[in-house]
């Protein structure tokens, strides 16, 4: 029988992560790992933020099956040997939790809920100025599944939306295609809401800066939902203080959980969540891995497989 690791930090965790494969499908030997636990022998292995002796100690690992869409975690390529495929989770119901998400931060921007909240308790009936979506350009970094999901999500809100990706893709309904350095410039002066969605890679690393901040349009609102390394904070601090941002949405740090002596916890104009903007639902990954773990063992390749070249 083969044998599929589960290495998450929390223990409690991946025993529920071990129970869902062993409910979905008996048929599998499933084992949870710890930095404790000798050699197993197994050939599969789902991860989280595994440390790297897992990789130098399982010698017999056929695939890595990241739980969640960032591979940035794993050194693909590095700490996991090129030589083994690593997949990571494609959607699995957190494209609609992302797309929720930017829809939550735009109307934080752009729709004043906030303010008629703090109105309530003074039982203030005041209304404020419409939106007009046409003062509110949205720019999506990464056009992924998951940047697709977000970018047409908020089309079909009727805001101008544009996304910008690595390569040239074909046009799609109510999203404006920008790709590569060469238009990420103009991708940016047309944009007052800024989505980070991108995978972090070499080339994606503090892209949210001074430059990239200063060529938004004035009194501009950014959500980041990738991770906090995508960002330097001192330059979105700075961009928050001198007014061209006049807030962010900000679910990924640096350091998670965020210190508590962080800056953005109090910095008017940041609203902070725990890093549940795509949360990885335990029956549909369950479901989607061994999917792809029955592929492979036909010999065959499933999708998602990350490229140690691109990092994702
Ligand atoms: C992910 C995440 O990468 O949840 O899926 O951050």
């Amino acid at each position: 029988m083969k044998k599929i690791l589960i290495a998450v930090q929390n223990p409690e965790y991946a025993q529920e992560w071990a129970e869902s494969f062993k409910q979905q499908d008996p048929d599998w030997q499933v084992q949870v790992w710890t930095p404790d636990t000798p050699f197993t022998g197994a050939h599969y292995a789902v991860v989280w933020q595994p440390p790297a002796r897992l990789f130098a100690q399982e010698k017999d690992l056929q695939a890595v099956f990241n739980l969640g869409a960032g591979v940035d975690a794993l050194g693909v390529g590095s700490v996991i040997p090129a030589s083994i495929p690593v997949y990571r989770i494609e959607d699995a119901g957190m494209a609609v939790q992302m797309a929720e998400y930017a829809v939550h931060g735009v109307l934080l921007a752009t729709r004043r809920f906030s303010t008629y909240a703090q109105q309530q308790p003074q039982k203030k009936w005041q209304t404020h100025a419409p939106v007009l979506r046409t003062d509110w350009p949205i720019g999506v970094m990464g056009y992924g599944q998951i940047g697709a999901q977000v970018a047409q999500t908020l089309a079909q809100l009727g805001y101008p939306v544009a996304a910008w990706a690595r390569r040239a893709r074909q046009p799609e309904a109510g999203v404006e295609l920008y790709a590569g350095q060469a238009q990420f410039k103009e991708f940016l002066q047309r944009s007052r809401i800024l989505i980070n969605v991108l995978p972090l890679t070499d080339a994606t690393r503090g892209i949210i800066n001074k430059h990239s901040l200063a060529a938004l349009q004035q009194d501009g609102f950014v959500i980041n939902m990738a991770r906090g390394a995508h960002v330097v904070d001192d330059d979105l601090l700075a961009a928050l203080d001198s007014g061209q941002l006049r807030g962010a949405l900000l679910d990924v740090f640096h350091t998670e959980p965020l210190p508590v002596e962080h800056p953005f916890w109090t910095t008017p104009g940041v609203h902070i969540t725990p890093h549940i903007a795509g949360v990885s639902l335990r029956q549909e990954c369950t479901a989607q891995i061994l999917d792809k773990l029955s592929t492979l063992e036909q010999g065959q390749t499933p999708s998602g497989r990350v490229n140690p070249e691109q990092q994702y």
